[in-house]
């Protein structure tokens, strides 16, 4: 029953998890510490013109050392889980399974003894983006079928040891950015753009069969005597047809196939989408008998990273590059009467539309047999503006409202037969926001970069925070 009041936990399951996250080039830091190799985004991001503000990750907020007082504050604030990732590189520096850093190995096990000890589930991404740096240099990265091999040794290391205490693993985020931002528009890391057509369909191909792999590995090895689940994220905006003529609503349905079913259908269904071979024809890789084997592996949850809609318009000339040339599509923010899909965050890509999550939700139940979902990542931005003073970021009313409007988006999705097992608040802390460098503000919690890095809880931290306390009335008087 839908609630005409306020949003409340009892909207919820009894077992829904509520969590943040956070990915380890954005908060960690400690670049070269404890026997950590370089990561490609280490190299993209020391170079001029990359990130908005000159800035890099070498420090960032300093999670590394302060991750004690960050988990301190996940556990005050009443959050049940964390979701961090797992920094490739800190494992084995240069990315080859042949020597495994201890000093990493002893990082991560003691965030996840100290997330236990506060009562917060570790929900852990083997791959948030940064790829050892010298295992793109000699290999050549996602372009080569030679790092399949190479992140299954990762992966099989990190669940012999940290399996016995992880119980949730992710194996890839988001491998649409990678693949279009990385190997396609160049402006995330390796920041490759000179083969545009085809490097983004060659890049997916070898994450997905990594992510097979890795799910492979954990299937005949771990899982039985671990207990553990493991799945991978997808980023996905709502693709809503600009008109009602067939031609816009047949341009969304191929958006949400480039984005989506790109990496959902080759794991639900063995291959691409059919409008993605006939569009791309040789451009797009072919899975091999062996590959199509390793894709038989079920994955046991979706993990949905969702911020924004976009409406779809057909179009045929294009200017918005190749990637939706080949679409035939173009992403617009207006209407035809000219109004907004919704109110803008800072980014200039994130327009405020609750809505859209759960037609998103909605629709991979209705296309991949209803799986379990959980929201890995949702959230809004603040620019961030260095004369402002700090009590303008504290105040953060259109976070808390952005937060209200799609936790009950996502309360329909449940109450129309959704699976969604859990909810991720993107992200803890400010942090590097990649090609933005300092300059855009997620987090829950706000860091100073001026003094020290200290963290100071957002007025949407305390409401999340009494948002989890709270019961409905109703439930009150029947106790
Ligand atoms: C997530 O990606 C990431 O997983 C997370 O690490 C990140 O901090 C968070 O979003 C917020 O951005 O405007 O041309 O620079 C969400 C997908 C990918 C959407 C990058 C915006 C920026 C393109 N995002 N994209 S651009």
């Amino acid at each position: 029953e839908a609630t005409a009041g306020e949003l409340s936990r009892s909207d919820f399951p009894a077992n829904f998890v509520f969590g943040v996250a956070t990915s380890a080039y954005q908060v960690e830091g400690a670049r070269n510490e404890d026997g950590k190799g370089d990561s490609i985004w280490d190299i993209f991001s020391q170079k001029n013109g990359n990130i908005k503000d000159g800035s890099n990750g070498n420090i960032a907020v300093d999670h590394y050392h302060r991750y004690k007082e960050d988990v301190e504050l996940i556990s005050k604030l009443g959050f049940q889980a964390y979701r961090f990732s797992i920094s490739w590189s800190r494992i084995f520096p240069d990315g080859f399974g042949d020597k495994v850093n201890d000093k990493g190995i002893a990082y991560y096990n003691s965030l996840i003894d100290f997330l236990l000890a506060k009562g917060i589930q570790p929900y852990v991404t083997l791959y948030h983006w940064d790829l050892p740096y010298k295992l793109h240099e000699s290999v050549g990265g996602w372009l080569s079928e030679k790092v399949v091999e190479h992140f299954a040794m990762y992966a099989e290391i990190c669940f012999a040891r940290f399996g016995d205490r992880v119980k949730h693993w992710i194996t890839m985020n988001e491998p649409l950015q990678t693949a279009i931002n990385g190997y396609g528009i160049g402006i995330f890391a390796p920041g490759r753009k000179e083969n545009n057509y085809d490097e983004p369909y060659i890049a997916a191909h070898y994450q997905i069969l990594a992510h097979a792999a890795a799910v492979d590995v954990y299937n005949k090895k771990f899982k039985a005597t671990q207990g553990g689940e493991i799945g991978l994220v997808v980023d996905c905006e709502w693709a809503e047809a600009f008109s009602d003529e067939v031609h816009d609503k047949d341009a969304a349905q191929r958006r949400l196939d480039f984005q989506l079913g790109w990496f959902l259908d080759p794991i639900y269904f063995g291959d691409y989408p059919a409008v993605m071979r006939k569009r791309l024809g040789d451009k797009l890789p072919k899975f091999s008998e062996t590959h199509k084997e390793l894709l038989q592996n079920p994955i046991d949850f979706v993990g949905l990273n969702h911020y924004t809609s976009k409406l779809i318009v057909h179009a045929p000339d294009t200017t918005q590059g190749p990637f939706y040339k080949i679409q035939e599509i173009e992403r617009r923010v207006k209407r035809q009467a000219g109004d907004l899909i919704g109110e803008r965050a800072a980014s200039d890509w994130l327009y405020v539309v609750p809505w859209g999550i759960r037609k998103v939700l909605n629709y991979i139940a209705e296309k991949y047999r209803n799986p379990p979902i959980y929201v890995t990542e949702n959230g809004m931005d603040d620019e961030e503006d260095e004369t402002a003073s700090i009590d303008h970021f504290l105040n953060d009313q259109r976070r808390i409202q952005y937060f209200k409007d799609y936790l009950a988006a996502v309360a329909q999705a449940i109450r129309d037969g959704v699976d969604i097992r859990g909810y991720f608040a993107w992200s803890l802390l400010d942090n590097f926001e990649w090609a933005q460098g300092y300059t855009k503000r997620f987090g829950l919690v706000y860091v100073d970069y001026k003094n020290g890095l200290t963290r100071h809880p957002k007025s949407s931290a305390h409401w999340f925070s009494q948002f989890l306390k709270d019961k409905k009335d109703n439930d009150l008087s029947q106790n």
